[in-house]
């Protein structure tokens, strides 16, 4: 058991950089009847655990689109125990998986692949189906959620109807490409580099790219056609993946990662003001708060004390009261 904990929890390499490996199950679910995963309501389950950014990416678009009675979601402890997530009944967690009475999340990966080798991540997507598992990979996953599931959807909500021609439009890819690449490997995965180095050499290559990053979404915000979000007047998925990033930072990368040369609040106004209007939206823009109703500031907090605790043997869990609020008002 000590060996397979210290396996779990190790993140760092031996150089004390953390580096993130790829995940292994890649198929599509499509809306083609013929494809191998076609889009069927009531086949697919998401897991996924609240604290994860990667999951929340999911569960995010999975509400902003609507698809709450079509894809079933399951929800796993915000912990990361001894052989990987589990289910538990804390924390909106499920106390065991409805389809298989399963303990812990490591169960569907034997059991999609009897000798899968990798890491047990969320979010992970099951087809009831073939009882197997689609796809492990976040970016992938929303992509699928945005169109394929459309035709079981109302007019309005299918991605060719919405506003400015949804979520990934044709005339923004090119832009929301390049935007998600260093967005992702300085901000999404910045921060984990950050928190996650057990040298201080490795601390500091990350930090400082991290908020050089920070700096340029500012920069990004105060550029015509970059208002009130990253790419206009309509919510698109560079706003969809730095939020889950943003929604944790002042609550728990700034102080339990160690993310702490700025924060959004004091130091970032535009990026502040792009995210409370993200957070506070309960129209139907986002379908009555998909924003905020994803986000779990005290979960943040936990998982990832919990996790660097883990890491260097610390079972003290003494979460910080700050800051308070824990995030500003629309009217700052
Ligand atoms: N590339 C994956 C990364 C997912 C990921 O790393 N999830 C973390 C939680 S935030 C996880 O499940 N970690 C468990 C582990 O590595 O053992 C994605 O974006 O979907």
């Amino acid at each position: 058991m000590a060996e397979q904990e210290s396996q779990v929890h190790r993140h760092a390499d031996a150089d004390g950089h953390f580096r993130r490996k790829d995940s292994a199950f890649r198929s599509t679910v499509s809306s083609n009847p013929d494809a191998e995963f076609p889009a069927e309501r009531d086949r697919y389950v998401l897991y996924l655990n609240y604290g994860c950014p990667w999951a929340h990416r999911t569960n995010l678009v999975r509400s902003l689109k609507g698809l709450e009675n079509i894809i079933q979601l399951v929800v796993l402890d915000p912990e990361l125990g001894p052989e990987g997530w589990f289910f538990s009944g804390r924390w909106g967690s499920a106390e065991k998986d409805p389809l298989y009475g399963f303990t812990k999340l490591s169960q569907f990966y034997f059991k999609a692949q009897p000798d899968y080798q990798g890491r047990y991540t969320v979010p992970m997507l099951w087809d009831k189906r073939k009882e197997t598992i689609v796809n492990n990979e976040s970016g992938e996953i929303i992509r699928m959620l945005y169109t394929e599931f459309d035709h079981l959807l109302p007019e309005e909500l299918r991605e060719a109807n919405r506003p400015g021609g949804g979520f990934y439009p044709a005339h923004l890819r090119s832009e929301i490409d390049a935007m998600n690449e260093w967005v992702y490997h300085k901000i999404n995965n910045g921060v984990y580099k950050t928190g996650f180095a057990t040298t201080q050499e490795a601390y500091d290559a990350n930090v400082y790219p991290l908020f050089e990053a920070l700096d340029r979404v500012e920069q990004h915000l105060a550029q015509p056609g970059h208002q009130p979000y990253l790419f206009g007047e309509n919510i698109t998925e560079a706003d969809i993946r730095l939020y889950t990033t943003i929604c944790r930072f002042d609550v728990a990368y700034y102080l339990i990662f160690r993310c702490n040369l700025k924060m959004i609040r004091h130091d970032y106004p535009l990026l502040d003001r792009w995210y409370r209007r993200l957070y506070h939206d309960e129209t139907q823009r986002t379908r009555g708060g998909a924003f905020k109703k994803t986000t779990f500031f005290g979960i943040y907090k936990f998982n990832y004390l919990k996790a660097l605790g883990k890491r260097s043997g610390s079972t003290q869990t003494i979460i910080p009261a700050g800051p308070f609020p824990d995030i500003l008002p629309l009217e700052a």
